[in-house]
């Protein structure tokens, strides 16, 4: 297809498979290459283009109108391809549609909101902490990063107690999804098996608590914000993306502490820096690696003519590590101000969650700062690979007490 387009560009060519095991596994050590290709490179395999340095990431998110998200922000097009599931209302739209949605849910996922859960996720984290310490030796991943936001984010949203372990394999398959069909996504196309039909019984009203995140949803149906499918839709977002992202966001984090004690040392010794780090974490392990975008038009970057209907992904992961925007990007150092990191994307379509994800990041901290000396590696972690997220099974640590 496209590649019959480029004849003319001075475009460089890279025949990696980005969506390869190898790459994967460990996107960090690929990111140089095709960061430095250029601007803008061209990916034979896929016959689409790539973007991977901050300038050009965070330009390409801020020029909506020109990098379009209603055909898809995987690699399937949806002006030629039928999604596999209907496109989400807030991710997979463009303006007017996208802004009507992302108003309504800004309301359901307010400061307010958000002040009043405080103390009880706090709470939360700090009983799982307790417990966990009683133990020593956890399991960063299951028993924290996955536990955690389990316990809290579901009775949020008012999701039923039965299935919740469908959320964990939805998210996965829905995060490949945006990749192509290689054996990492058909496998967790298979292991998912009855969650997306969990899913779609949890978003409905019937199905919801009278008082939560998703009751907030259908309450704005009501008030003529959106239609009664719409919510349901919305709600479904929160599912989608509410879960896995927290998840390994917290998880990446730990990973980074117990691969950097002295960072952990430092922040014990500055505990004002706790505002800090989850951002410096995202930007050094991203938990979202890569989305697409389509162009709406013919547009030249760089000295690159990329045709009007083409595919191109951004390398969000790729960016957090520029050199050409981060001193020493390769060290993750607490200290820095990582704002202006992509983990959380850029423009319209930035992060609904943001503040959630924080919330639920710095209660974490707060649990472990003052009860934990140290986390310490006892073995080595255990990656899953997904198409998107740069993802942690396992990661065997001690929790080395006070
Ligand atoms: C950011 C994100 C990821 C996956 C799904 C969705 C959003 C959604 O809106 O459904």
């Amino acid at each position: 297809m496209a590649v019959a387009t480029i004849e003319s560009a001075r475009v460089p060519t890279i025949d990696i498979d980005v969506f390869g095991e190898e790459f994967l596994a460990d996107p960090y050590g690929y990111h140089a290459q095709v960061r430095d290709a250029g601007p803008v490179f061209y990916l034979r395999k896929y016959g689409i283009y790539g973007m991977a340095r901050h300038a050009e990431v965070s330009a390409a998110l801020k020029d909506w109108q020109t990098f379009i998200s209603s055909r898809g922000v995987g690699l399937s097009d949806f002006a030629t391809e039928k999604p596999w599931r209907p496109p989400s209302l807030l991710l997979e739209t463009d303006p007017p549609v996208h802004d009507r949605t992302r108003r309504l849910m800004n309301q359901v996922v307010s400061l307010a909101a958000l002040r009043k859960l405080q103390p009880l996720w706090q709470a939360e984290a700090d009983a799982l902490v307790d417990t966990l310490l009683a133990r020593r030796n956890v399991d960063g991943v299951t028993d924290l990063a996955q536990a955690y936001p389990l316990r809290i984010f579901p009775p949020t949203i008012g999701l039923p107690e039965e299935g919740r372990e469908n959320l964990l394999s939805y998210a996965m398959a829905t995060f490949n999804a945006f990749g192509p069909r290689n054996r990492v996504f058909t496998d967790s196309e298979a292991a998912a098996g009855p969650a997306a039909a969990w899913v779609a019984m949890a978003c409905k009203r019937a199905n919801l608590s009278a008082s939560g995140w998703g009751a907030d949803v259908y309450a704005a149906a009501d008030a003529g914000a959106c239609t009664e499918d719409e919510a349901e839709r919305l709600v479904r977002s929160f599912l989608s993306a509410g879960v896995d992202t927290t998840i390994n966001g917290i998880g990446n984090m730990l990973h980074a502490f117990a691969r950097h004690p002295e960072q952990w040392a430092k922040l014990r010794a500055q505990p004002s820096l706790v505002k800090r780090v989850f951002d410096e974490a995202l930007r050094w392990d991203s938990t979202v690696q890569t989305f697409f975008r389509t162009t709406s038009r013919a547009v030249t970057v760089g000295d690159v003519a990329i045709p009007e209907g083409s595919k191109v992904l951004l390398f969000f992961g790729a960016a957090n590590r520029d050199p050409r925007k981060w001193d020493d990007p390769e060290r993750f150092d607490i200290e820095r101000v990582a704002s202006g990191h992509l983990g959380f994307g850029f423009g319209i379509h930035q992060c609904l969650g943001q503040m959630v994800a924080r919330m639920e990041a710095e209660a974490v901290l707060n649990a472990l700062l003052p009860r934990v000396r140290r986390i310490e590696l006892t073995g080595e972690p255990v990656r899953i690979l997904n198409n998107t997220l740069h993802a942690l099974g396992s990661l065997p640590i001690a929790l080395i007490p006070e």
